[in-house]
């Protein structure tokens, strides 16, 4: 007798196609060819929905999230972790461990950094907010629909409290974190910031530099109001150097 097929497992990888956390635990998957299926999660909308499904208060769900069987891993760094560990640990070195976490914090940092002052423009920014809305809302709506952007942005605010630091507080964490990863690749040589070889820390690093202008992959997600938005004007030309890496990497490994 023929055993009973199993029924083939799916990974689903839920996460905003413009987020900085979702790019780095999408490049992850992507780097091991891993197998997924990405569903695009709807800011306030989609949440109702994420929330019955996976029997999770609104409060304890971010994306990017992942789901494989009755398992979901809500952080895009435990989500990189448990890939990499999974396809031989090539991206995370044991050895490299604590180095990358703290790469990681500095992602974190100027990530957060980067959402917040995207949010203070964007609420100035009528043509952002139209070009924000979800893509099933028709053309003639998008400008009557605007609202529906700044309510989404507020609940942002809310959320993460990003109002907590002044946006001359938030340049100013960008900055150090953007001085502390020069440092630290001219020390490494240029090329990749550990151990001479693409390790998980170059991707926090390239990922992080989108807070300075988002690489040309996920900005072609954007209306061109919106990537300004998610534009550091005053610090990309200080750290030129640092866009001409990011854009090195990704056209290695990405
Ligand atoms: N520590 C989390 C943070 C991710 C995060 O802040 N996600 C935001 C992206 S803007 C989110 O889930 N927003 C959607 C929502 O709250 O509805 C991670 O690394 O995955």
């Amino acid at each position: 007798m023929n055993p009973v097929p199993q029924k083939k497992k799916v990974i689903e990888l839920v996460g905003i196609g413009m987020s900085p956390w979702t790019e780095k635990a999408q490049w992850v998957l992507d780097h091991h060819r891993v197998p997924y299926r990405y569903r695009e999660h709807t800011i306030l909308l989609g949440m109702p929905v994420l929330s019955a499904r996976l029997g999770l208060p609104p409060s304890e769900i971010t994306v990017p999230l992942l789901i494989e069987s009755d398992e979901i891993i809500l952080d895009s760094f435990d989500i990189s972790q448990r890939v990499d560990a999974r396809f031989g640990g090539t991206l995370i070195p044991s050895e490299h461990g604590p180095e990358i976490k703290h790469y990681n914090i500095l992602c974190d940092l100027v990530s957060d950094a980067s959402r917040a002052l995207m949010i203070e423009r964007l609420l100035k920014d009528p043509a952002a907010q139209a070009q924000t809305l979800p893509p099933f809302i028709p053309g003639m709506f998008r400008g009557p629909f605007r609202f529906m952007s700044r309510v989404g942005a507020a609940y942002i605010q809310q959320e993460f409290n990003t109002t907590r630091k002044s946006p001359y507080e938030y340049g100013m964490v960008m900055l150090q974190a953007f001085v502390g990863l020069s440092a630290a690749l001219e020390r490494a040589g240029g090329k990749y910031l550990i151990g001479g070889g693409f390790t998980m820390a170059d991707i926090l690093g390239a990922v992080a530099v989108g807070g300075l202008r988002p690489h040309r992959r996920i900005a072609e997600k954007m209306g061109p109001a919106v990537l300004k938005c998610w534009t550091s004007e005053e610090l990309e030309d200080r750290f030129g150097h640092l866009l001409e890496w990011r854009d090195w990497v990704y056209q290695q490994h990405r």
